[in-house]
């Protein structure tokens, strides 16, 4: 399992909060319970601090209707885990099929960029590309052998010229090599021994400049945790890394801190590492990550739930400060709101507006609700439009056609006509301005 630490001290947070009554206190505690599995995981303490303030405001906000603080407190934990990896959307290397795509790995001594460099080939020999192995590291002993049996093992060629001392050359004549030949994913394999990394990153420079490689992918050790920030950037600073692949990350304690601190980079993660074996790797998909890590199946569906229940509040709530608020929408918002919780929490959601309305007139509004949309389909749309018009004769027709009072229809009228001025009311004080709507 991939950061079990990481992933047991979470799960044991989240399980604590569910099982909570959700009060202030239990969302602080689940706070602090994440703080600490974060920070024992590597990850930047300003990083910590700056998710746990998301998690504080999402405590303190109005959830949508039918959903808890709990809730909001998951949700927000997700958001910014994935936001912590890089995002929803998971990065893919663009290969094109037919044409020669050249990969070169970088990374220091002993990150794994020979063990990936088999990893990568047997990938995507297996989904059907033709790919070749360039041996361009001229500085560890047994360089070439060692990535010679890993190419018979996946059952791909390699180019090498072991004893040279030119890696330049050998990328060069590798790469010509095999993309005259029609292979369509080449992979360099590069040298991470050098005297000093000033020297390692000139090498690889040189190199790019002369293959011109279709992507760089750096390889970074995760047990070295947070540290991979500054590696990550000097690497994407002298050589315009494409992405990144995280070795290592079956049993790294601070593979958290890595992760997240390669992120922070601005270059995407498209591999991991997750053991010695060329099978062991996973494309990086963040969102499905930490739906593992946190072990709940079913949290980004609820996510997407909350996210659509928040936008319908939102498309509703506009429509009602707006003012282009009909007999119609408030009689489908009664009915969505029935769906959905208890009317007082939608209602309580407008700014001003839930405290305007009394209880009793809530309860009675669920009453009636019924009644209400048999009414409105019993109008006619110029009616619906403007109820003005809406006279003693009209109002007989229409409790008729609906099987209700003239009583009832002038009910649902002065509800209607109720929430419009408390609307008009809030408008003028300006309280509405300041939700900027
Ligand atoms: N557990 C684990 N070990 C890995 C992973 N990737 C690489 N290794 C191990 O890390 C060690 C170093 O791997 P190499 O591929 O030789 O690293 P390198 O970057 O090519 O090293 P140099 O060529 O010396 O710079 C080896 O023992 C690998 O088996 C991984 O994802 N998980
Ligand atoms: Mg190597």
């Amino acid at each position: 399992m991939v950061l079990s630490g990481l992933s047991k001290s979470l799960r044991d947070a989240v399980r604590r909060l569910v099982g909570s009554t959700g009060d202030v206190r239990a969302i602080r505690e689940f706070i602090r319970d994440v703080q600490r599995a974060l920070l024992r995981a590597d990850v930047r303490v300003e990083q910590v601090l700056e998710l746990s303030k998301k998690l504080e405001k999402a405590g303190r906000e109005e959830p949508p209707p039918g959903y808890t603080r709990k809730d909001m407190v998951l949700k927000a934990l997700y958001e910014e885990l994935v936001g912590l990896l890089g995002g929803e959307k998971p990065y893919r290397l663009p290969i094109l099929p037919g044409r020669s795509n050249v990969i070169m790995l970088v990374g220091i001594q002993g990150s794994g960029k020979t063990t990936t460099a088999a990893k990568l080939a047997n990938y995507y020999k297996r989904r059907g590309y033709r790919v070749a192995l360039v041996c361009a590291d001229t500085y560890r002993p047994g360089a070439y052998d060692q990535l010679r049996q890993l190419a018979e093992m996946v059952g791909v060629p390699i180019y090498g010229e072991p004893g040279s001392t030119d890696p330049v050359g050998i990328a060069r004549r590798g790469v010509e090599k095999f993309s005259r030949e029609g292979y369509e994913v080449i992979i360099v394999d590069t040298a991470g021994r050098h005297k000093e990394e000033r020297g390692l990153i000139e090498e690889m420079r040189m190199i790019a400049r002369e293959i011109k490689p279709n992507h760089i992918i750096l390889v970074v050790d995760a047990t070295i945790g947070q540290s991979a920030y500054v590696q990550a950037k000097a690497f994407h600073e002298a050589t315009r890394i494409g992405s990144i692949f995280v070795t290592k990350l079956d049993g790294a304690a601070r593979g958290g801190g890595a992760l997240s601190a390669v992120a922070a980079t601005g270059a995407p993660v498209s591999f991991i590492g997750t053991g010695e074996k060329i099978d062991e790797m996973e494309e990086f998909d963040p969102p499905s990550f930490i739906n593992r890590l946190l072990g709940m199946g079913d949290l980004k569906a609820l996510v997407d739930r909350m996210r659509e229940a928040e936008v319908k509040v939102k498309i509703r709530r506009e429509a009602l400060l707006s003012g282009r608020f009909t007999l119609r929408d408030l009689v489908e918002q009664m009915e969505e709101v029935r769906k959905m919780g208890p009317l007082s929490k939608i209602l309580g959601m407008i700014p001003g507006l839930g405290s305007g309305l009394p209880e009793e007139v809530l309860r009675e509004a669920e009453r009636n609700i019924k009644k209400w949309r048999a009414i409105v389909n019993s109008m006619t749309e110029e009616e619906i439009r403007n109820p003005k018009i809406l006279d003693r004769s009209r109002i007989r027709r229409i409790a008729r056609g609906s099987g209700t009072t003239p009583g009832e229809v002038r009910m649902l009228l002065k509800q209607y006509n109720m929430l419009r001025k408390n609307i008009k009311q809030l408008r003028r004080k300006g309280l509405l301005a300041r939700f900027k709507i």
